[in-house]
């Protein structure tokens, strides 16, 4: 409980769903179907999630707005009209409350809450739910929809606190808006995040400062309005596209060529890249089969990409500064930009090399580099997320024995198949570690796994049983599987928040399933359909 709080409301539900985003809304939603009681908690004011929180200045998905929608309502589908190829965080997050208000989930949703703590009870084989508003409920399963890339992570910069300028990090932005006209500003981090609200930001400053510790591999976006065509085309193709993504490696529409990159010729490899490049954004990952698994045809690939940068930005030096290297394409999810190459050709953007020289400190006046002070108005730290174990570890989760999830995960998340934990009965992960979620379009994930847990529920349900529990053996050979997978592709080798990496002291393993979007729901599908192998169910 937070401090000072009393419990002052005690109620039983059949679930608990922790998180109102893609993946807690349509959770509520299966749930509710099937006639259970749920309640959902939400830290944010509103739902949305990662689109409620992401409000930062070009944020965009880099999913197309046709693959990035619930599958589940024909109706919904066909009355909600995207207005561009690739859907702003605006968009999106009106199209979650319209779904929050269409299906009349909004009464089982209670906001601005955080849970503090979820704790199984042996005896009653129910879930204890406490949050920093006082909340404690009962209910016999507990979901966590909590997000894979939801708890921002912000270096410890000492002096930060003495700033006199304000800053925010991409990953919480405040709703109000953040002016940057006329003033004087720092980006800090090139990841996804950094490269869309750095040509935005560099349209209405004075002077940008990119802080720049490893460049990125981006494809842009030729993101563009949906048209009349567009719609017609997606009505009929809808279906087809999703059900091409659920059975595909990365969960997009888009094939992946059958094709090893060092098996065809130079020429032939540079119109696959071409045709790829003008596709836009993720569907560069499936130039050629190879490119996740040998690095000599990863890296034809990469030096295509470095070539546009070179192309785009005209000072030599700059664009040798921007150029990715010392690690594979993909190996950090590509970023998909609007505009980011050619930010660096205006005179008021500055690209500040931090990769040897890191910034030592905040002062009053800005970010200080190898004693060059830079003096600015506003800091924009995109500096990524504590991802897939980040918002699990911020509650206090008990299992059998009273046991925390914390500690059986201090040396690595273990899961089985990324939707349960053993000695954890009746907790879901959605999308949890050791899932593929993070390597593709996560609704596909979103909706795969929700349908699964809200099988399973009903399956308990239908055969009168109180509970479902990975079996130890069956988590041992998931992770063993995860792992081995992994070892094939050029991903666990790579620094960065796949492998956790990216936040120091964070155990460094590979924290989603590289097998493939369609096989791990094989792999799901299989083990359902035949009594849920690897769980004891009781
Ligand atoms: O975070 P990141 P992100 N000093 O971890 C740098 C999704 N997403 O928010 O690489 C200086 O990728 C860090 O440097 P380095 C998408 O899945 C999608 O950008 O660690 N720099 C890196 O450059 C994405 O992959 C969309 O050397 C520091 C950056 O900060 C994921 O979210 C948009 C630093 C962090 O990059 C995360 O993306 C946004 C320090 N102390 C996000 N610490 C779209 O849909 C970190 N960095 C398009």
């Amino acid at each position: 409980m937070g401090a000072g709080h009393q419990p002052r409301h005690t109620a039983d539900y059949d679930a608990v769903v922790v998180g109102a985003g893609f993946a807690g809304l349509y959770q509520l939603y299966r749930l509710r179907e099937q006639g259970l009681s749920v309640r959902v908690f939400e830290a944010g004011s509103g739902v949305g999630g990662t689109w409620f929180w992401n409000r930062y200045p070009g944020a965009r998905c880099d999913v197309e707005s046709v693959d990035y929608q619930y599958s589940f309502s024909e109706e919904l589908r066909s009355e909600w009209r995207w207005s561009e190829r690739y859907p702003r965080q605006e968009e999106l997050l009106r199209y979650l409350d319209h779904v929050a208000d269409r299906f009349g989930l909004r009464p089982h949703i209670q906001l601005g809450t955080r849970v503090e703590r979820a704790v199984f009870d042996e005896e009653s084989g129910h879930w204890t739910v406490g949050t920093d508003r006082g909340d404690l409920v009962r209910a016999r399963y507990c979901v966590m929809a909590t997000g894979c890339l939801s708890v921002p992570w912000m270096p410890d910069l000492p002096g930060l606190e003495d700033f006199a300028g304000e800053w925010h990090h991409t990953g919480a932005w405040p709703a109000e808006n953040v002016d940057f006209t006329g003033k004087r500003v720092a980006v800090v981090g090139t990841g996804s995040s950094g490269i869309q609200v750095t040509p935005v930001v560099a349209e209405q400053a004075d002077e940008l400062f990119v802080f720049q510790r490893t460049a990125s591999f981006s494809v842009p976006a030729f993101n563009r309005p949906a048209g009349e065509e567009d719609a017609a085309e997606t009505s009929a193709e809808f279906h087809r596209r999703r059900e091409f993504a659920r059975h595909s490696v990365f969960g997009l529409s888009v094939p992946v060529n059958k094709q090893l990159a060092l098996a065809v010729s130079a020429d032939e490899r540079r119109r696959e890249y071409e045709a790829r490049w003008r596709m836009g954004g993720l569907p560069m990952y499936g130039a050629f089969a190879d490119l996740l698994i040998d690095r000599a045809a990863n890296d034809t690939a990469a030096e295509f990409l470095r070539g546009k940068i070179r192309e785009k930005v005209q000072d030599p030096d700059v664009a040798e500064r921007l150029l990715p290297r010392g690690y594979p394409l993909g190996g950090k999810r590509i970023c998909v930009d609007t505009g980011y190459f050619e930010a660096f050709n205006r005179s008021n953007v500055h690209l500040v090399d931090i990769k040897d020289t890191p910034i030592d400190a905040i002062t009053p006046r800005g970010p200080l580099v190898d004693g060059v002070e830079y003096p600015v108005d506003v800091i924009v730290f995109a500096t990524g997320f504590d991802a897939m174990t980040g918002a699990l570890s911020q509650i206090e989760i008990r299992g059998r024995h009273g046991a925390a999830l914390s500690e059986k995960w201090a040396a690595g998340p273990a899961s089985y198949l990324g939707l349960a934990v053993a000695g954890f009965p009746n907790l879901f992960l959605v999308t949890g570690p050791g899932s593929p979620a993070v390597f593709g379009n996560v609704v596909v994930s979103i909706e795969h796994a929700v349908d699964w847990i809200s099988d399973a529920v009903a399956h308990l349900r239908r055969r009168n049983l109180a509970l479902m529990e990975a079996t130890a053996d069956a988590e041992d050979a998931w992770v063993r599987h995860v792992n081995e997978v992994a070892g094939f592709t050029l991903l666990g080798d790579v620094d960065s928040w796949y492998t956790g990496a990216n936040v120091p002291g964070k155990p460094r393993v590979i924290l989603g399933y590289a097998g493939g979007a369609g096989e791990y729901r094989r792999r799901c599908d299989e083990t359902a359909r035949q009594g849920y192998t690897g769980f004891a169910l009781s």
